[in-house]
């Protein structure tokens, strides 16, 4: 039976209850923290009840479960997300109320779980969430990272790195599963010895290993009663023992394997679309994904026997290659520990193993040195060498005498091991994250695989969770719109088009407005709180928040602030509405090019917030630790969505969903996502600018771009570029922004000038940027522009994609829950 949470009454005591028992502390007495714990064991207590009655019947019903394998899962703050799938976040806030406590203050004692980068490992939070509202049955497998995402300290204008130590006190939504620990082996040697029925058996021996020590959290699905599981793993040492006593053994292979627990799940690698391949990353995908399998076909055995039924029961799919060891530890287990043979192996790891490609950055490709691949995993190398040696086979049987693509496909070739190339040999189902994105993965990226295996190539647009995007973070607009439509949309977004009856009702259109501009003070507020930047609520928000890389051209958008200022200055009296240029952006720690944009944006900032003689007609702000939490805040409070990457290089983009779902309307490339935003919406209130990516895609085969042209030809641009180099925004070191300057117009800098074409559609974007400026003066005109943005969002629900998942590729049981 399904537990549901208790009156608002009794939650006020049992929050008291709480509180004495666990701090021995009258309430009156407790912080904010002690609170804070208190509540988090009220809701626990329900939660744990859905958990125990969801794991029954789950082995009692035995359906077909996926295991998402990721290096990230950003999931966010569960305080507030878990008493909305409870149904109890109104009792909850109307019991602080009671007791005088503010719920923001409460939920804000909460550290914000970073445990990924940015939008790949948002998905896969969302992708939880959706799986437990739909009682699909699913694991999240990842690793439980001591620090995070770093926190950013922004100081004077400069990004500094913090490290997220979000373990310091206890977490209260985790539990660690003793019970299910695993060895994971690392380094050694294999031995092989002929068996008497002729098979070999192959002996790893030498190796160092850790235990691997699983934190499950629950997943709750929105009041359905369903509770899945994340796993996250951690390693702690087997010898201490050894160490402890004076036991006769090898006290230095002791201390080896102590240092390697110690290192391996220690630090989130900060890059998003970007590897640095450090072996240590490779030893922390061995480890999550060894443990992982080896619970999962732990449970497998529990109540089944025919390990060649595996995939009727279980999928693994592999979020990005990150988590490509799958197919090989997979391998192993199923030869080595459970007496399968090659072919009979290979035929259970294909129909269990499917794959999603989040990115055509090159930069982000994983290969691994092969050297560094077999010290660490000679027996998986092995293996590797084997699925390597078929599959040129394969192709060359495909393609005869095609032995330039036989090279150009190979898992092994130039002295690595690329691991795209195993997970696509090896992968029943191969999907892109975005319409724009698997076309070009067929047509370009990945052609050869595609001519070879056209039936595993399929697309699974992404998409995003209303509970916590709208619901949570804007609990406003979400009331409001259930006043309107009821309550469907929140498990059925498409719902949200009966919002287009209201399009044209002017009481309505104020109504929503009017909770928009609520927003907008509350995030004014933060930013006061936080910058101690005044910022107008009645001027246009204009936010750009995601990752800083230069592909999603940051540049573009502080080069136009910098040209509109420019326009304002020589022309005071010029028609132009206020508006809030707001940013927040974390860089790779050594990304340089990045962390000098960011010095960028707080340099102009500092010059145009300061300048009384443009009458506040401009404002930039740079919002510190831009993060799960605080994004809910400032989506709700956007006016203007900046989604500007070069088209083809954002595969995706769910930041955009998460703006249209919240009123705001977009400024974009065809790019991503965007593509099918801009369909959705009929190509009406949408702002689309710059090249497409049919054509950045032939400028960069025909290498025919050059930017200095684009200067030379736009006074515009010139000025701005000069301003880089003399000193306007950097009076004591002009040269500051030298680098910025060079990447745009020197090719001795990279391998081409601009190579995100920012100079290219410098011209498109400031057009674009005029017709918002014409639709914003009419306040009509905008609202509805905005609301159709949120009534044609449906799409982009991530509950549509995995039903999606789960109709094309997974094919899971729902579970049935009274
Ligand atoms: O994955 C998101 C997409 O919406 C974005 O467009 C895409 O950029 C993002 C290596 C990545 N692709 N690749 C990464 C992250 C960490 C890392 O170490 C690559 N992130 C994306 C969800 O599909």
């Amino acid at each position: 039976m399904k537990r549901q949470m208790p009156s608002t009454k009794e939650i006020e005591r049992e929050i008291q209850d709480r509180v004495k028992s666990m701090f021995r502390k009258d309430f009156e007495e407790a912080t904010k923290e002690e609170i804070y714990r208190a509540c988090a064991e009220v809701v626990n207590d329900v939660v744990i009840d859905n958990w125990l009655t969801t794991q029954k019947e789950f082995n009692k019903q035995d359906p077909k479960c996926v295991y998402y394998m990721s290096m990230e899962f950003l999931i966010g703050r569960l305080l507030g997300n878990n008493m909305i799938n409870m149904r109890g976040y109104t009792e909850v806030m109307d019991a602080l109320d009671a007791l005088g406590i503010d719920i923001n203050e409460i939920e804000d004692q909460e550290p914000d779980p970073a445990l990924g980068n940015g939008g790949l490992g948002r998905l896969a939070a969302c992708f939880l969430d959706s799986l437990a509202t739909l009682r699909y049955p699913a694991y999240g497998c990842g690793i439980r990272y001591h620090y995070g995402m770093f926190k950013q300290k922004i100081e004077d204008g400069y990004q500094k790195e913090v490290p997220d130590d979000w373990l310091q006190t206890r977490y209260p939504f985790e539990l660690e599963r003793p019970e299910y620990e695993f060895e994971v082996k690392f380094g050694g040697w294999v031995r092989y010895e002929s068996q008497p029925d002729g098979t070999t058996k192959y002996i790893h021996e030498g190796y160092n290993s850790v235990i691997a020590t699983p934190y499950d959290m629950p997943v709750t699905g929105f009041d359905n009663g369903m509770v899945n599981t994340l796993m996250i793993w951690d390693a702690k040492p087997k010898e201490v023992f050894r160490l402890a006593s004076f036991e006769r053994g090898d006290y230095n292979k002791a201390v080896e394997d102590m240092n390697l627990a110690r290192n391996l799940t220690e630090v989130l690698y900060p890059n998003d679309n970007h590897v640095q391949g450090k072996e240590l990353r490779l030893k922390q995908q061995y480890f999550f994904v060894s443990a992982s399998l080896q619970r999962a076909l732990n449970k497998y055995f529990r109540y089944h026997h025919d390990i060649m039924k595996l995939p009727e029961k279980v999928v693994f799919q592999m979020n990005d290659t990150h988590p490509t060891l799958t197919v090989a530890e997979l391998m192993r287990l199923l030869m080595d520990e459970h007496g399968l043979g090659w072919d009979d192996a290979w035929e259970v790891t294909t129909h269990c193993v499917a794959y999603t490609n989040h990115t055509i950055m090159a930069e982000a490709l994983e290969k691994w040195p092969e050297e560094i691949f077999k010290g660490l995993l000679p027996r998986i190398y092995m293996i590797v060498e084997e699925i390597n040696r078929r599959f040129c086979e394969e192709i060359r049987a495909k393609f005869p005498g095609d032995e330039q693509r036989i090279h150009r496909m190979a898992i092994l070739a130039d002295g690595q091991v690329k691991m795209a190339h195993m997970a696509i040999a090896a992968s029943f189902s191969v999907n892109g994250v975005a319409a724009l994105h698997t076309e070009i993965l067929k047509n370009v990226s990945l052609h050869d695989f595609y001519e070879m295996y056209p039936e595993k190539f399929n697309n699974k647009t992404n998409g995003i969770t209303q509970r916590r995007f709208l619901m949570h973070g804007n609990y406003k607009l979400s009331d409001w719109v259930i006043s309107k439509i009821g309550r469907s949309w929140i498990t059925d977004l498409s719902n949200m088009e009966k919002l287009e009856n209201y399009l044209d009702d002017k009481k309505s259109l104020d109504e929503f407005m009017e909770i928009k501009l609520e927003n907008k003070k509350r995030l004014a507020k933060y930013i006061w709180d936080h910058n101690k930047v005044n910022v107008d609520p009645n001027s246009i928000f204009d936010v750009q928040v995601k990752r800083l890389h230069e592909y999603k051209r940051q540049l573009l958008n502080i080069l136009h602030v910098m040209y509109l200022y420019n326009q304002i200055k020589e022309n005071p009296d010029m028609d132009f509405y206020p508006t809030t240029f707001i940013f927040g952006a974390k860089a790779s720690a050594g990304y340089e090019n990045a962390k000098l944009i960011i010095k960028l944006i707080n340099n102009v900032a500092a010059v145009i917030n300061n300048d009384k003689s443009i009458d506040n007609k401009l404002k930039v702000v740079f919002i510190e630790d831009y993060r799960v939490s605080n994004a809910e805040w400032i989506f709700a409070a956007a006016d203007v969505s900046e989604q500007i990457s070069t088209a083809s290089k954002e595969a995706s983009g769910t930041g955009n969903m998460k703006f249209m779902l919240n009123g705001a309307v977009t400024i974009g490339t065809m790019d991503g996502a965007n593509v099918e935003m801009y369909n959705e919406l009929d190509g009406e209130n949408i702002f689309i600018f710059g090249m497409s990516s049919d054509e950045v895609i032939a400028h960069e085969k025909n290498h025919d771009y050059n930017p200095v042209d684009e200067m030379n030809n736009n006074p515009h641009i010139q000025k701005v570029l000069g301003q880089l180099i003399n000193g306007y925004y950097s009076i004591d070191n002009p040269e500051l922004f030298r680098p910025i300057y060079n990447s745009l117009l020197n090719t001795q800098c990279t391998e081409r000038a601009d190579m995100y074409f920012v100079l290219k559609d410098f011209a498109s974007y400031c057009e674009a940027h005029e017709k918002i400026q014409a639709a914003y003066k009419d306040r009509e005109t905008w609202a509805k522009m905005a609301l159709s943005n949120v009534a044609h969002v449906g799409k982009f629900s991530s509950d549509r994609t995995i039903q999606e998942y789960v109709d094309d590729i997974w094919h899971l049981d729902k579970l049935e829950l009274k």
